[in-house]
């Protein structure tokens, strides 16, 4: 054998042999974009995706969102990932319409699109995978407070951003349920912006303001938590109940101490598991998403397409200190 075809031989092999050794190129890269990195919830949704990403075999998932939540930080994130190529993006939005423009862009290149937890408006997405019923959502918050107020009292709410998709339509449907409490008396709504500081600054604003007030309602994992700490270094712990959406693992100290006496929460894991499926289903063109249309969702079940491109998860799920320690080590 001459030289130079050894050196082919050679050369063809070792190629070959680091075509073996090279990890499979993932066929779907999907990026769930959060509304902001460093909140419990979106990791452990995170965790979700990365499981049906395993099921599903040859998913990427590329965890991204910006540092603060807010529409102008995702819509640079959203420009980088246009740039980047993927094949589906899953966002929850801080903003329905604010992202509307460059995620369009995204699905005029290809991309599919899909929010979950957080909503786009319809023209910015192909479906919105809700955790639960909305009404239900809105409903629980308030019923959870009312549950410990049986002579009724004075509730706060503690929302997230101002421009949150998703606590917006629940403090909204929250609302609507208030006549069937009379003696349910909301006295405002403040936004910490699901940061822990501003959160905690609020939550001191509404005790400071109302001196009567019996529950602060937080439909955030990440105000709820500052929220139950405030009131336990003002001192607060028995007078005011802290209630609303949170994790296990994040409020098990805050039931213990009795500065919660019960929260709600879906099972965030496998929110971020659904909203891989959806979102591979339809990027690989497996499944579509017009009304009526039902698309699988590996163990989780399966969703069906509602009115406006809306889909819901499961139902959420109430913890106290009967059960939360069987939870607070999974989410
Ligand atoms: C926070 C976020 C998220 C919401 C949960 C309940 O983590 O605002 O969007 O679904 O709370």
């Amino acid at each position: 054998m001459s030289l130079i075809k050894n050196l082919a031989v050679t050369t063809a092999l070792t190629a070959a042999m680091f075509a073996l050794a090279a990890p499979a190129q993932a066929q779907t890269r999907i990026a769930l974009l959060v509304k902001s990195l460093g909140n419990g919830f979106f990791e452990a949704a995170n965790a979700g995706a990365q499981e049906a990403a395993e099921e599903l075999g040859d998913v990427e998932i590329i965890y991204t969102g910006p540092t603060e939540p807010t529409a102008e930080a995702q819509i640079e994130v959203i420009n980088s990932l246009i740039a980047q190529q993927v094949d589906a993006i899953a966002i929850s939005a801080n903003d329905p319409d604010a992202v509307v423009p460059a995620l369009q862009r995204a699905m005029e290149r290809g991309i599919t699109v899909i929010s979950w937890d957080s909503g786009v408006a319809p023209e910015g997405r192909a479906m919105h995978l809700n955790p639960s019923s909305n009404e239900l959502i809105g409903s629980t918050i308030i019923r959870l407070a009312a549950d410990h107020l049986p002579d009724g009292g004075q509730v706060a709410i503690l929302s997230a951003t101002a421009t949150a998709t998703n606590q917006n339509i629940w403090i909204e449907e929250a609302r609507k349920v208030l006549p069937d409490y009379p003696g349910i008396d909301l006295v405002t709504v403040v936004y910490g912006d699901d940061l822990s500081d501003k959160s905690y600054r609020e939550a001191q604003g509404l005790i400071q303001s109302y001196p009567d007030l019996d529950a602060i309602i937080a439909p955030t994992t990440v105000g709820i938590v500052a929220a139950a700490q405030a009131v336990t270094d003002a001192g607060k712990i028995g007078e005011i109940n802290v209630t609303g959406l949170a994790l296990p693992s994040e409020m098990a100290g805050h039931i213990a101490s009795g500065a919660s006496e019960s929260f709600a929460i879906w099972n965030p894991i496998d929110l971020g598991y659904s909203a891989t499926y959806i979102a591979y289903e339809l990027a690989t063109g497996a499944a579509t998403a017009n009304e009526g249309d039902t698309i699988p969702i590996g163990r989780v079940g399966e969703v069906t397409i509602g009115e406006n491109g809306e889909a819901a998860m499961s139902e959420p799920f109430t913890y106290d200190a009967s059960n939360i320690d069987e939870f607070k080590n999974i989410f």
